[in-house]
Parts: structure tokens; C-alpha cells; sequence
């Protein structure tokens, strides 16, 4: 374990952008203590979170005087840091073609898969058929891509894989499901199957 005493993931045990944080640091055998946060008591809306993030949503990664949202930036952060070009690689189109599933997990999955799950999970307000004609739609684009490869891009894991993972794994919590779509179904078990996965609760 490479040692930072002051790493500290603000997360909760259920949401799935924090799993990809979860699952990166411990791909890098990264040691960190995670922070609960209690979002359905507002702890995420008051202080001292809110001046962590003023989104008011974790997870948050605090890394000595280094403070970041967003799980996608923090994959970013994570990976160049300390994973070489394993996780993230430099070069510009490799990188950029990773960037693009970031985005497609901080767009068109949160706001289908991720919504759906929120929906059944915790009541929350979502027009549901939208989110699953959405959620259908980005697995059928997943699908297709992974139709003739094994990982989103570069030919191994990286941090686009780990971003997409969480919300896909767990599509069926949403009504989802993934049956249909055999290649991103061989692709989670692939993602299960790496050395030192761990599961989030659904999984
Ligand atoms: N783009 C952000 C979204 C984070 C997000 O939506 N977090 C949820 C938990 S999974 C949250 O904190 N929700 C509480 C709220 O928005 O009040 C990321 O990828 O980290």
C-alpha cells in the first residue's frame, strides 16, 4: 500500500460514483479511510461538507490540502497520479477516447440507469419511461462497441470502464435489464473477474 495518512474518500456505501473511486483506489492499492455521509439526514447540504463541495454531493476525495469532486475527475486524478498509463494514458487520442465514456458516464448513464435505480431504490421524482428509453438506448451503444472488444478502450481496463461499470452492473435495480445486451453482460463479468474487485451492496 503506498501510505497517504490524510486520504479520505466521502462516500456512502450505496452510490455507485463512489464505487468507481472505491474500485480504482483499490486497483492501485491505494489506502484511504472512507468518510460516510448521510444524504437522506442532509449531512451532504450542511457544513462542514458544503464547503467540501458545494454541489452538495459526494464522493469527495480529500488528499492532503487536495480537495476534488466528481468521480470522473477523480478517476482522472487518481490514475495519471499514480497509476502511469495504466489506468489513463497520456497520449492525445488514447486519452481523449477514454474521456469520451467519462462523459457518457456523467451524462447519458446517470441520467437514464443511475435515475431509474433512484426511482425504484429511494422514491425519488424521474420520468421513468424516458430514463429507460435512455438507459436502453446507451446499452445498445455499449453493446455494440463491445460487440468486438473486451474493454471500452485501449484493449485492457482503465479508468472508462470503471466509470461506466457501476450503474450498468446494477441496471436491473432500475427494471433494467441487461440480459438482452450479451456483450456488456460479458463485460461486467469481466470487470468482476479483475484481481482485487470488490463489490458495492447489489452486486
Ligand atoms: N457528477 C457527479 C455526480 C455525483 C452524484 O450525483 N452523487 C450523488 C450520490 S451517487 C449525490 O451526492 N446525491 C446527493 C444530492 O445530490 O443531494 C459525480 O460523478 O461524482
Amino acid at each position: 500500500m503506498k501510505e497517504v495518512s490524510t486520504r479520505k474518500l466521502y462516500a456512502r456505501p450505496q452510490s455507485g460514483n463512489c464505487h468507481k473511486v472505491r474500485l480504482l483506489l483499490g486497483f492501485l492499492k491505494l489506502s484511504y479511510q472512507e468518510i460516510p455521509v448521510d444524504i437522506s439526514g442532509g449531512e451532504n447540504r450542511r457544513e462542514p461538507f458544503i464547503s467540501l463541495n458545494p454541489l452538495g454531493q459526494i464522493p469527495v476525495l480529500v488528499e492532503g490540502e487536495t480537495v476534488l469532486r466528481d468521480s470522473q475527475a477523480i478517476l482522472v486524478y487518481l490514475a495519471r497520479k499514480y497509476g502511469g498509463e495504466q489506468w489513463l494514458p497520456s497520449e492525445a487520442l488514447p486519452m481523449a477516447q477514454v474521456v469520451q465514456w467519462l462523459s457518457v458516464a456523467a451524462n447519458e448513464i446517470q441520467n437514464s440507469l443511475n435515475l431509474a435505480r433512484l426511482y425504484y431504490l429511494m422514491n425519488a421524482k424521474v420520468d421513468i419511461d424516458l430514463a429507460t428509453r435512455r438507459g436502453h438506448a446507451i446499452l445498445n451503444v455499449m453493446n455494440g462497441h463491445l460487440a468486438s472488444r473486451e474493454w471500452l478502450e485501449c484493449g485492457r481496463p482503465t479508468i472508462a470502464d470503471l466509470a461506466c461499470f457501476p450503474y450498468v452492473a446494477l441496471a436491473y435495480q432500475g427494471g433494467i435489464s441487461i440480459e438482452d445486451y450479451r456483450h456488456v453482460k460479458a463485460w461486467v463479468e469481466r470487470i468482476k473477474a479483475l484481481p482485487g474487485f470488490t463489490p458495492m451492496p447489489g452486486m
